[in-house]
Formats: structure tokens, C-alpha cells, sequence
């Protein structure tokens, strides 16, 4: 396992030398995230990350996410020039050493949560999605005052309308043309710089305000890696996204395709389940409704040796800041991350 940590860049507060500090830390997760999704990214952009994070002391190796364009999403004529960019993204980010890249296929929305600071009850905040607040957003009525935290801020309401409404006429079978068509291009190019592509769930896994989401759970994890069935096309497995829904058993699906080589990138957190949706809490088995230590060892026994993140963490202590995204509990999810992989690792040992 290669312990990883996001870190979104030069803006960031938590720092490239806080993060090394965590023990075991090797790898940093980041992007370019000053150019609009669908155009290419500079090599210097790319090199400054690169040189910054090996300064640290770190290794500059998995990308989340390179955005794919709506446009590729929607199969619109326009996404040949996008799908060249995402291409020539691939062969720029090869040259500068990135072994993974994580990328999700969500129509306009990427994560949802109704609320980012729900104090829970031990007086720490965590993200919250319950399904009576998305129910009352239409993101089709631009009058409506109703957003959702996490919304792309770069659309206007109306921006937002006019591609929600695009989707009308794309139906779940459309939107896996339209990733195939997607897989097909990029596949090649990401072999042949022997980058693994590794697809994010859709978060949560189930259709949002009428929008299509495909990329859900098992049956659809399946069809995904068989469109092009070459190893490069694997999963970023995220344990939040699939294990929000009691119809994903998560330790089976970690087994599952670890065995067949092809999740490449895990985000590790754990969520508890309610009746209308579900709540983040810390990355602890007791804290949640996921077996953490199962998943692990679902992934260990199975030979997977890719790269592992602690997921969002709460806020405690006091912290503030990008919500998800603070230092101190990720950094517990990570301890306790390599204690998991340890005790794994060590039971599968004394198996031999
Ligand atoms: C949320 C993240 C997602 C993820 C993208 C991957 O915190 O897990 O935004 O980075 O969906 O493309």
C-alpha cells in the first residue's frame, strides 16, 4: 500500500510539510486547478507541483482528478477537441512521472452533501446528505434561491439550468456510450505511458434531481472495467461513495476487484447509513457503518499494492477550513490506515 494525502496546491493551509510529518506518508494527490476542466494544463503548472512536492520530501505520482469535460459527457460533437485535451493531459502528466489518474463521470454534480458543518455528537463537524433537502432543489428553476453546498461555483445559476437541461435527453444507457466512447480514446494513450486510469464512484451512488449516474455498484463496476478490459482501465474504489448505499458490500467489492488487478487508488472512510441518507463520520469501524478493517483486508489478502488516501475527515480541535479537507482527522484516518494495512499484512503473513 502507498499511503497518500490531497493536497490542493500553493492555496492550501494544511502544508506540504505537515503532511510529511504523518507517518508512512509517501505519495501527495493533487491537480492544476487554476484552468477551466477540458483545456490542457501547462507543464509548467505540472512541473511546479512536481518540484514542490519532491522538495517536501514526498512523491508526486497520482492526479485527482483530471475533470472530463461536459461536453464528453453529453457526447457532443465538441468533445473531440476535449478529448484531444484530456489526451494530451495524459502524455504531459506521463512525462512528469504520474503512475494514476482518478477521474469521475457524474453528470454537473460532483459529491453532494445537503450541509459541511453538522456538528456531530461529540462536538466535531462532519458532511451530512439528507435526501428531504435535495429533494426541494430543482436545479432546472434558476429562480429558486435553493443551492447545495459543493456546487460548482464557476456556473451561474442560469449556466447551471442550461446544462442540467442538456442531460434531459440523456438516458443511462446514452451517458455509458458516451463513456465507452470516453475509455476507448484514453485507454491507449494512458498504456502507453503506463498510467492507471482509476474511475471514481459516483457520490452518492443513485441519480440526483433526474440526472443520470451510472457508475453506482457492482453490476455497473463490472460492465465499466469491460468496455476496455486492459488493467489501466481500474477503479479509484471509494468506500464513501459505494458504502453510503446498504446495497454495496463493500469488503466484497474490494476483494473482488483487487483479485482482478484493477483498483489502482482507495479513498478510505467510513460513512453511517440512515433512513433518509447518510452522515460522514471518522474513518474508525465503530464510528460508521463500514468494516473498515474488512475492507483492508479484503485488499491485502487479494495482493493490492496501489495507492490508499484517508478520505474526508471531520472537523475537530478547533480546525477550520476546506471542509473534508483538514489536517487533523485525516491525519487519524491515516495512522489508523497503517495500522489496518499492519495487522492485515501481519495476519496474511502468519497464514503463509
Ligand atoms: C470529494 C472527492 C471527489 C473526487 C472526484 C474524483 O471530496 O472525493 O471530488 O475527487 O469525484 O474525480
Amino acid at each position: 500500500m502507498k499511503l497518500s494525502f490531497r493536497w490542493y496546491g500553493e492555496e492550501d493551509k494544511v502544508t506540504l510539510e505537515q503532511i510529511r510529518q504523518i507517518p508512512g506518508m509517501r505519495s501527495i494527490v493533487t491537480a492544476v486547478y487554476d484552468v477551466p476542466p477540458g483545456e490542457v494544463w501547462s507543464r509548467e503548472s505540472i512541473q511546479r507541483l512536481k518540484s514542490l512536492t519532491e522538495q517536501a520530501g514526498l512523491s508526486f505520482d497520482v492526479i485527482e482528478s483530471v475533470p472530463v469535460h461536459e461536453d464528453i459527457k453529453l457526447g457532443l460533437p465538441t468533445r473531440e477537441r476535449y478529448l484531444e485535451n484530456y489526451c494530451e493531459n495524459i502524455r504531459r502528466l506521463g512525462e512528469a512521472g504520474v503512475k494514476c489518474i482518478c477521474y469521475n463521470f457524474m453528470p454537473v454534480f460532483d459529491w453532494t452533501r445537503t450541509q459541511l458543518d453538522h456538528p456531530l455528537g461529540d462536538g466535531s463537524t462532519s458532511l451530512v446528505y439528507y435526501q428531504e433537502q435535495v429533494d426541494k432543489v430543482n436545479p432546472l428553476q434558476s429562480e429558486s434561491d435553493l443551492t447545495l453546498p459543493g456546487w460548482d461555483s464557476s456556473y451561474t445559476r442560469e449556466g447551471l439550468r442550461d446544462v442540467v437541461e442538456k442531460y434531459q435527453s440523456i438516458t443511462e444507457e446514452k451517458l455509458w456510450e458516451n463513456l465507452r466512447y470516453f475509455l476507448q480514446k484514453v485507454i491507449p494513450v494512458a498504456a502507453q505511458y503506463d498510467i492507471n486510469m482509476a474511475i471514481h464512484q459516483d457520490d452518492p451512488c443513485w441519480s440526483i434531481f433526474g440526472l443520470p449516474r451510472i457508475v453506482t455498484g457492482e453490476k455497473e463496476l463490472d460492465k465499466l472495467l469491460s468496455l476496455v478490459d486492459d488493467p489501466h482501465n481500474g477503479l479509484t474504489l471509494c468506500c464513501g461513495s459505494l458504502g453510503c448505499s446498504a446495497k454495496n458490500d463493500v469488503p466484497k467489492l474490494a476483494a473482488k476487484y483487487a483479485k482482478m488487478g484493477r483498483i489502482h487508488f482507495v479513498h478510505l472512510r467510513n460513512v453511517q447509513i440512515l433512513p433518509n441518507g447518510f452522515e460522514e463520520r471518522a474513518h474508525l469501524s465503530s464510528c460508521g457503518s463500514l468494516d473498515m478493517y474488512a475492507i483492508v483486508k479484503g485488499l491485502v489478502e487479494n495482493g493490492f499494492d496501489g495507492y490508499v488516501r484517508p478520505d474526508h475527515g471531520r472537523m475537530i480541535w478547533g480546525e477550520t477550513g476546506r471542509p473534508g479537507y483538514g489536517l487533523y482527522d485525516r491525519a487519524l484516518g491515516a495512522a489508523y490506515i497503517n495500522g489496518l494495512f499492519e495487522a492485515a499484512q501481519k495476519e496474511l503473513a502468519a497464514k503463509k
